[in-house]
């Protein structure tokens, strides 16, 4: 059974990762009518894994005594000043994301709520790889700069970049 305490916070990330969902909606959305498809196509993807993200949240507190709470959620950005602005918001949303996961597990220690904590432990790898792979994004789109041809090839590119990244990070 989760205390109240424990269920308020998973109820904060369950709202967090809903957030996230709507906002790579929302940067598929702009990339996809800025004509860049494989981006559109990585944030679409993206999305979906907030989603789950947030239902296997869902389901935990319910199975575990406490009642999700599905929330009203802050609208997203849904205009960039540039690709590169868009995937600095995405890097700093992806560490601001670690922080509230590494907030929450300090939480379950306090509350000496293991299974809780075991079940975060899923969430805190999870944030290892989305965090390099917005960094190595990120660094891509450095190198870029304004170069029309090197965004071609950067939206080309996108999917397999982000596969060959996780694959470096976790051996399985
Ligand atoms: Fe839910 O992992 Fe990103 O934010």
């Amino acid at each position: 059974m989760l205390s109240k305490i424990i269920e308020k916070a998973l109820n904060k990330q369950i709202r967090i990762e809903a957030e996230s969902s709507q906002i790579y909606l929302a940067m598929a959305c702009w990339a996809e009518v800025k004509g860049l498809e494989g981006v559109a196509a990585f944030m679409y993807k993206q999305s979906d894994e907030e989603r789950e993200h947030m239902l296997k949240l869902v389901r935990f507190v319910n199975e575990r005594g406490g009642h999700a709470q599905v929330s009203e959620l802050k609208a997203p950005n849904v205009t960039f000043k540039s690709f590169k602005d868009m995937f600095e918001m995405l890097y700093e949303h992806e560490t601001f994301v670690s922080e509230s996961i590494n907030e929450l597990v300090h939480i379950t220690l306090e509350q000496k709520d293991y299974a809780t904590h075991n079940f975060l432990q899923w969430y805190v790898s999870e944030q290892i790889e989305e965090e390099a792979m917005a960094r190595t994004i990120l660094d891509k789109i450095n190198l870029i700069g304004d170069d029309k041809g090197g965004l071609y090839l950067f939206d080309r590119d996108i999917n397999q970049l982000t596969v060959s990244t996780a694959a470096n990070i976790s051996p399985e």
